[in-house]
């Protein structure tokens, strides 16, 4: 099956970032697609990606100094989680993963899939990418993973969190927001909108979030200094509930497929001091997926 049309594979030749990671840090937002021979993209996907399997994604982990992967389930390979469990089982225990799964799924496969390293489930509400699923729908697949003690995953978009925010906040497990709920960067940190995510934050402390994808919301290009106030007042006020990831293979972007290099090189920038950097790459999604 041909590529999505004007779809951007990754980057072919990341640079070697100037940043050193701490010992064991942690990619904990990146996917594996494919290989397709393999692992069929799912009929009702919303686009179709260049392959991306798990040994391009251990290789650049280790390419870029990192230690361990949170492989988080793509909406291109829907609720077959095949592709993703694989990369888990071959990683030496170097990978954990976060599926996306329908209410059709029985208990037996969600505790296979916690053997295999599975963590949490994720609920897509980016139109673009995923058809509508009902409330009451997400409500019962919460109730049946939060026993096993996963957390649950919401990709959304800022303008969105209105609508959102109570179903969110009912929600019985820990929540972690993809992209700092992927802000409109234009509007600024302290614009109302952004500030309800703020908000959401310190009323509700089951709360986390992944302070990714600079690449998908700066208006500047990189190096991504645009977004860097809002990924470093996240990473301030919140320093036990922040995460980092590169979004490798970085799915649907528009112009250019991003440098992971240049992307690791955000890191400091956003989280200057070694404690910072520590707890946002090692001690925080140690704690969310290790422990
Ligand atoms: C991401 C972002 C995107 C895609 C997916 O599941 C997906 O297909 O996550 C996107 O297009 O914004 O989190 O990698």
């Amino acid at each position: 099956m041909a590529m999505s049309p004007g779809y951007i594979p990754f980057h072919p030749n990341p640079s070697k970032p100037r940043y050193v990671p701490p010992m064991g840090a942690v990619d904990a937002h990146c996917h594996v697609f494919g290989p397709e021979s393999k692992f069929p993209y799912a009929p009702e996907r919303k686009y179709t990606p260049c392959d991306a399997p798990k040994d391009k994604l251990f290789a650049l982990r280790d390419f870029l100094g990192f230690d361990k992967n949170v492989i988080v389930q793509a909406s291109c390979h829907s609720k077959d989680n095949r592709a993703m469990i694989d990369a888990l089982e071959s990683s030496n225990d170097k990978a954990k993963g976060v599926g996306f799964v329908g209410e059709e799924i029985t208990d037996a496969e969600l505790k296979a899939m916690d053997r295999a390293g599975v963590r949490g489930v994720r609920f897509n509400f980016v139109r673009r990418l995923v058809d509508f699923t009902p409330r009451e729908v997400l409500e019962r697949i919460a109730a049946r993973v939060a026993p096993l003690g996963w957390h649950i995953v919401v990709y959304f978009e800022m303008a969105d969190l209105p609508q959102l925010e109570a179903f969110f906040t009912s929600l019985p497990t820990t929540v972690v927001v993809d992209h700092m709920g992927t802000p409109d960067v234009k509007k600024g940190v302290d614009h109302p909108e952004n500030q309800r995510f703020h908000r959401l934050m310190e009323r509700h402390e089951n709360f986390w979030v992944k302070t990714t994808c600079p690449e998908r919301m700066t208006v500047a290009g990189p190096p991504y200094e645009d977004v860097v106030p809002f990924a470093k007042s996240l990473i301030d006020k919140f320093p036990d509930r922040v995460i980092w990831g590169t979004d490798w293979p970085h799915p649907n972007m528009k112009k250019e497929a991003p440098d992971d290099g240049v992307l690791v090189d955000f890191i400091p920038r956003i989280a200057p001091s070694p404690a910072a950097q520590k707890a946002l790459l090692v001690d925080n999604p140690m704690r969310l997926y290790w422990s």
